[in-house]
């Protein structure tokens, strides 16, 4: 039997900028589906990387005075960076700058241009000289002075330049007939409901490729045109499953699922699909968008200067924590508020005193009260069983959870399972059986131990390295720390060394305070 495949993807980040906390969070998220998926057994590559063309690269570049591509250069390796601080598990990152995604992108072109998609006109439009870019009529206005204006002050005028569009108007009701007999396409439903009644307001033909400047994959035989930065971009999801060589075995990735922020649906679940419909090619399987992180309430902005360096937050917090705290605390899917203060406390009440605090007890316990090794399982008490019960099926909701992308709940459902134990553990209070039944305090240490083993193995897609620790307490050999190894089938093995534990979730101190 083959083993299934998974392909996942974050939306590939424009290097015109450096991270910030949005990037970490999309990227965080897609790496915790990703891991979850691999100890589940699948066979999952994930992709993530860089948009390195467009008119916005090729300005920010001319103001420093440097070349686009020596832009593109330092900040996609930022961007990777990033990935690498994050401990993402991502199997490659593409940059569309690479010779792999120039081929892709015109092979798709011209594939959709062969289906009759493609033709030259002009584009006309509200041009800004300052601003180097067009606006809808509707974004300007014509002041007092008669004068029409871009919402940022500066003067409009008409200006047309030959463009190739794409008869995006032939896709309306195939796309309206995709998110019908596929509701699961677009999510969550608010994202698919809006997509849903942009297509049925009707689609125009979408202008595909550009004059005024030369920063993008040019266009098959008219290379005084490049392609839009969009569909350059989108299609760095085919490219990295080998596109255009579909014989090759990579390929059998394809299709992917997209994770995306809110900002972007449009693109991913209207243009996307429409672009390989007409080239031919199988859609996605997915278009998933989480919502935005807002910095106490508000959306981040350079302007109003709170902006949030993902770099310094795995500084201040240490990284676990920080990625625990975003799966936990937001919603995915919806909006999700950031402050310093519910970080402390997510970090202090779930791990701290959680997770680390039961493992640190227990495992203690053992090292002291039982020659250093894991103690032997006697006979199981009902409540041992209902504890051993409540584990060995946190698996089951993890999975279903995960499987609708309410990553937020699936983490709950294994974090929650810390309290059960700590009830368990202070009701049977093992350190008074150590006078009056110690083969029963044994057992106790036995089956607590074995609930940390099964939450360190679950906990791994969003803590990695800690959960990585946890296990290593326990002496768990790195072949029985996948899904297989839950429940029944890798129950602790008696005889194994404890060591005193060494703390794993430090309490978490404000430097002001420290
Ligand atoms: O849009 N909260 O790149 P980009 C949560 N290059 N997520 C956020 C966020 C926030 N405040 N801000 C940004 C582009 N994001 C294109 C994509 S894909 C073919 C091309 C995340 O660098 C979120 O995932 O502007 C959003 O979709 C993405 O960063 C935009 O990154």
């Amino acid at each position: 039997m083959s083993t299934e495949r998974f392909y996942i993807t974050t939306p590939i980040f424009y290097p015109n900028g450096v991270p910030h906390i949005g990037h970490a969070y999309t990227a965080i998220a897609t790496d915790v589906l990703a891991r979850f998926q691999r100890l589940d057994g699948k066979d999952v590559f994930f992709l993530s990387g860089t948009d390195e063309h467009g008119q916005k690269m090729q300005q920010t570049a001319e103001k420093e005075g440097i070349k686009p591509i020596e832009l593109a250069d330092r900040n996609s390796a930022v961007f990777r960076d990033m990935l690498v601080k994050l401990n993402c598990s991502n199997d490659d990152f593409i940059r569309t700058t690479e010779e792999r995604h120039k081929r892709s992108v015109q092979e798709l072109w011209k594939r959709m241009e062969a289906n009759g998609d493609i033709y030259l006109d002009n584009y006309g439009g509200w041009y800004s000289v300052r601003q180097e870019a067009y606006f809808d009529e509707a974004e300007t206005a014509v002041g007092e002075d008669g004068v029409r204006r871009e919402p940022l002050g500066s003067p409009v005028e008409w200006v047309e330049e030959e463009s190739y569009y794409f008869r995006l108007s032939a896709y309306g009701d195939k796309l309206l007939a995709l998110y019908e007999n596929n509701p699961e396409f677009v999510a969550p439903t608010e994202r698919r409901n809006e997509v849903a009644s942009f297509v049925k307001s009707g689609l125009r033909d979408l202008s595909i490729s550009r004059t005024t400047f030369d920063w993008g994959v040019p266009v098959p035989g008219n290379d005084k045109h490049v392609m839009y930065v969009w569909v350059d971009a989108l299609t760095n999801y085919i490219t990295a499953a080998g596109f255009p060589d579909e014989a090759a075995d990579k390929w059998n990735y394809w299709p992917a699922i997209h994770m995306i922020g809110k900002d972007i649906v449009r693109f991913h679940a209207v243009y996307w699909p429409a672009f390989l419909m007409s080239a031919g090619l199988t859609l996605p399987a997915k278009v998933f968008a989480h919502g935005f992180l807002l910095v106490k309430g508000e959306k981040m902005s350079k302007s109003i200067g709170n902006v949030v360096d993902p770099f310094a937050l795995i500084e201040a917090y240490g990284l676990d924590q920080v990625r625990y705290f975003f799966m936990r605390e937001v919603p995915f899917g919806q909006d999700g508020s950031y402050s310093p203060e519910s970080i402390a406390t997510r970090i202090n009440s779930d791990l701290a005193n959680g997770i680390g605090n039961l493992a640190s007890r227990s495992l203690s316990m053992i090292n002291k009260n039982c020659d250093g090794k894991m103690p032997a399982c006697g006979a199981l008490t009902d409540d041992d069983k209902a504890l051993l019960d409540t584990i060995d099926k946190v698996i089951d909701s993890a999975r279903a959870e995960m499987a609708s992308f309410q990553i937020h709940k699936a983490l709950a459902a294994i974090i929650d399972v810390v309290a059960d134990s700590d009830r368990y553990f202070a009701g049977q209070e093992p350190w008074a059986l150590k006078k009056t039944d110690p083969a029963r305090m044994e057992t106790v240490l036995y089956v607590t131990a074995e609930t940390v083993r099964q939450i360190s193995i679950l906990l791994q897609p969003f803590m990695p390295e800690s959960a990585g620790k946890l296990l290593d307490l326990l002496g768990i050999p790195a072949d029985k720390r996948d899904f297989r190894a839950l429940g029944e089938a890798g129950r602790l093995e008696a005889g194994t060394p404890i060591d005193k534990p060494t703390p794993v979730f430090p309490r978490y101190i404000a430097p002001e305070e420290a």
